[in-house]
C-alpha cells in the first residue's frame, strides 16, 4: 500500500505510514522513560476531630489545587489535592472530621473506613493545642493500628492567649513520634510541617516506630 501522508510515497503498514509508526514508537518511548523519572507519589491524609483546622491546613499545604469527591455512594465528601514536599509531588487527602476510629456518624465511619482501607504512606493527625490531652487519645488509636503518624497540634495562637504552652521536643520524645506545633490561621509552623513530612517522604524506609 501507498501512502499519501508524506511527499516520500513511502510504504504503509496496516494504512499507517512509517512517519507516523516511527513517531508513535518515539512518544511511547518517552512516555516509558519519563514514567521512570517521575518519583513514586506519595499520599499523606489529614485527620482529626471536627473543626481542628485540618481542611485550612490542606488549602495552605496544597495551594488550592484541589478535586473534591463523594466517597462512593455517599455525599460526604473527600477532597483531594498535590504539594510539592521535599521536591516531590505528593498527593494530600482532607478527610472529614472523627473523634476516634469507633465511628458514632456516617462521616466518621467514612473516614475510618478510608484510613483502613486506603494505601496511606503518613497520617497527619491533626490536633487542637487547646485540648491536648483530651485529643491524644485519638492518636493513641492511630499508634496502635501501627499507621505512621506525625502530629500537627494546630491552634497554637488561640492556645497561647489562654496560658497554654506546647512543648514541641518534648511532646515528641514523650510520644516518640514526630510533632509539629502550629496555627494554620497564622500561617505559622507551616514550614516547619512540610520538612518534618518531607523528612519522611524522602526516607520512607525510616518510617517511625513507636
Ligand atoms: N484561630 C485559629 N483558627 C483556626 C486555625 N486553624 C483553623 N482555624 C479555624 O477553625 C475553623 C475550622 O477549621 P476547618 O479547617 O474547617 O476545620 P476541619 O478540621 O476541617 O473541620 P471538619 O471538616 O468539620 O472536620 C475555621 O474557622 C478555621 O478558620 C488556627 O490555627 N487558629
Ligand atoms: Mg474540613
Amino acid at each position: 500500500m501507498v501512502c499519501n501522508h508524506c511527499r516520500n510515497s513511502c510504504k504503509t503498514f496496516l494504512g499507517i505510514s512509517k512517519s507516523i509508526w516511527a513517531c508513535l514508537w518515539a512518544r511511547n518511548k518517552f512516555k516509558k522513560l519519563s514514567n521512570r523519572l517521575i518519583p513514586a507519589r506519595t499520599t499523606i491524609a489529614l485527620v482529626g476531630s471536627p473543626n481542628v483546622g485540618k481542611s485550612l491546613l490542606f488549602n495552605l499545604l496544597t495551594d488550592g489545587y484541589t478535586d473534591v469527591s463523594n466517597y462512593p455512594g455517599t455525599t460526604v465528601d473527600i477532597a483531594k489535592g498535590q504539594a510539592i514536599i521535599a521536591g516531590q509531588t505528593v498527593s494530600i487527602i482532607d478527610t472529614p472530621g472523627m473523634y476516634s476510629l469507633i465511628p458514632m456518624t456516617e462521616e466518621e465511619q467514612y473516614s475510618r473506613d478510608f484510613l483502613l482501607t486506603e494505601s496511606i504512606d503518613l497520617v497527619v493527625n491533626v490536633i487542637d493545642a487547646k485540648h491536648l490531652s483530651r485529643m491524644l487519645a485519638f492518636t493513641f488509636q492511630l499508634m496502635e493500628i501501627q499507621l505512621p503518624v506525625l502530629l500537627a497540634v494546630n491552634m497554637l495562637d488561640e492556645a497561647e492567649k489562654l496560658g497554654i504552652w506546647v512543648n514541641e521536643k518534648q511532646l515528641e520524645a514523650s510520644l516518640g513520634i514526630p510533632v509539629v506545633t502550629l496555627s494554620a490561621y497564622q500561617k505559622r509552623g507551616i514550614q516547619t510541617l512540610k520538612a518534618k513530612v518531607g523528612n519522611y517522604v524522602t526516607t520512607p524506609a525510616l518510617s517511625y516506630s513507636y
